[in-house]
């Protein structure tokens, strides 16, 4: 099947299947949205459920995505219009549902659709957000835990054969002085030996929540026989758009992950902000990577009773590296691009050992896009084209992780609540 291709990532096709009926929880969002797309190119039957409580956040927090997002029904609509006569693509279906607090709703529409298989996005992303307020604490926490967990019960009770594919987040496991395996980890205590979950020291009350996540899940998967694929992401980057259909790309330092952010910053001229000593290491993917990787996990679905977890990145840098990367390249394309080292406004080890196993995606057939210099060159033009869309006061640090935000706060800058 091919489609045709935007700018920005291009979606690649790959072998048709039978079709599934794939259900996209937080299908508005940056991942979401490109999934939902990438499903139904496929021939896949997609249903988006989403609350729109990222566009709430945003609109909370002053800052927007790097161009303006149409309402959900009219990208819908804009994505059927050249498909209409296409046989193989379905209409794409979507219903509003915040899996937190609308249980009865979430029922209705798993009996009405009938999944085989859910990706769930829908959660709050930010570390940031997390961190602002115990408001911001608290409603990350509910609306995560608590939304998957009204998730396990609708999917034990309604399509208990269906398989969940739950974004998690390689941050999940922090830095720890050992290697990290791919969820779980073999290990010989007094002589007796066990395999149990991989032990989690998150650096944030966002990475938190994924671990809470990944507990239930395991205990939904060996007492009710559920199975579920955990996917720990890694940092994504990148523009996954089509003409008119673009994804919500943010750069600020709330939602803003960090190379998206060093890219926006070439772009419009502020010195990158490194934080810290910039020896923070972390794992990274393109977004057509994402797409690649939870397609594999949905074809080849985990078993009943198995909690499958993959570590989703494709390669691993630390922040001065990709900095200097990004300055080298943007400096080539005529841009006088500086790095700064910001005080760090996070609690995390900037000189650490790092080593993650990400072994089984490959396993199942991935290929990456790894980080290049024209890939790098490509996203800083694609960003230079929403140039005058960029609210540069959205881009400096404002959320410590410490009690109170003691970094200073500029005109425009948003004061945690
Ligand atoms: N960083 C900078 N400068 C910046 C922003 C971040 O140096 O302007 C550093 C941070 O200190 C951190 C690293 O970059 O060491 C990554 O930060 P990030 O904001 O890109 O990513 P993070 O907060 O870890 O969270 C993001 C997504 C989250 C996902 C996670 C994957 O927001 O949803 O779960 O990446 S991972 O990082 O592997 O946990």
């Amino acid at each position: 099947m091919s489609i045709p291709q935007g700018r920005g990532a291009t979606i690649e096709s790959s072998t048709p299947t039978e079709p599934i009926r794939v259900v996209v929880l937080g299908g508005d969002g940056y991942l979401g949205w490109p999934t939902s797309l990438y499903f139904s190119a496929r021939g896949h039957r997609v249903l988006i459920v989403d609350s729109f409580a990222k566009r709430r956040w945003e609109t909370e927090c002053g800052i927007r995505p790097l161009c303006p997002i149409p309402p959900l029904s009219e990208r819908v609509q804009r994505w059927h219009t050249p498909h209409q006569l296409r046989k193989e693509i379905h209409p794409i279906a979507f219903r509003c549902c915040d899996l937190a607090h609308d249980y009865e709703g979430l029922v209705e529409l798993l009996r009405d659709f009938d999944p085989d298989v859910l990706i769930h996005f829908a959660e709050q992303p930010s570390a940031p957000f997390s961190m602002k307020s115990r408001r911001s604490a608290v409603e990350t926490q509910h609306n995560n835990v608590l939304g998957t967990l009204n998730l396990i019960f609708a999917m034990r009770d309604i399509c208990p054969q269906a398989h969940l594919i739950k974004l998690g987040t390689m941050g999940e496991y922090g830095t720890p002085n050992i290697d990290i395996e791919e969820g779980w980890l073999e290990l010989e205590h007094n002589g007796r030996r066990d395999r149990v979950l991989y032990p989690k020291r998150p650096g944030s009350l966002y990475h938190l929540s994924k671990v809470h996540d990944s507990a239930n899940l395991e205990f939904a998967c060996r007492v009710w026989n559920m199975r579920v694929t955990d996917l720990n992401q890694g940092v994504v980057y990148g523009i996954a758009s089509r003409e008119g259909l673009h994804t919500s790309f943010h750069y600020d330092a709330v939602f803003g992950t960090v190379l998206n952010r060093f890219i926006v910053q070439t772009v419009v001229g502020v010195p990158l902000t490194l934080y810290g000593k910039g020896n923070q290491v972390r794992g990274f993917l393109d977004i057509r990577d994402t797409l690649r990787c939870i397609e594999l996990a949905a074809l080849k679905p985990a078993k009943p009773g198995e909690f499958r977890v993959f570590n989703q990145f494709t390669e691993q840098f630390s922040m001065r590296e990709l900095a200097n990367a990004v300055a080298n390249v943007g400096r080539t394309l005529g841009y006088a691009v500086e790095i700064a080292h910001v005080e760090n406004p996070r609690v995390e080890a900037e000189e650490h050992y790092y080593n993650a196993r990400h072994q089984a995606l490959r396993d199942l057939g991935l290929t990456p896009h790894l980080l290049n210099e024209n890939a790098l060159a490509s996203m800083i033009e694609a960003v230079a084209r929403h140039r005058d869309w960029i609210d540069p006061f959205s881009i400096a640090p404002n959320i410590g992780w410490r009690k109170k935000p003691e970094l200073p706060l500029k005109a425009g800058h948003v004061l945690a609540a």
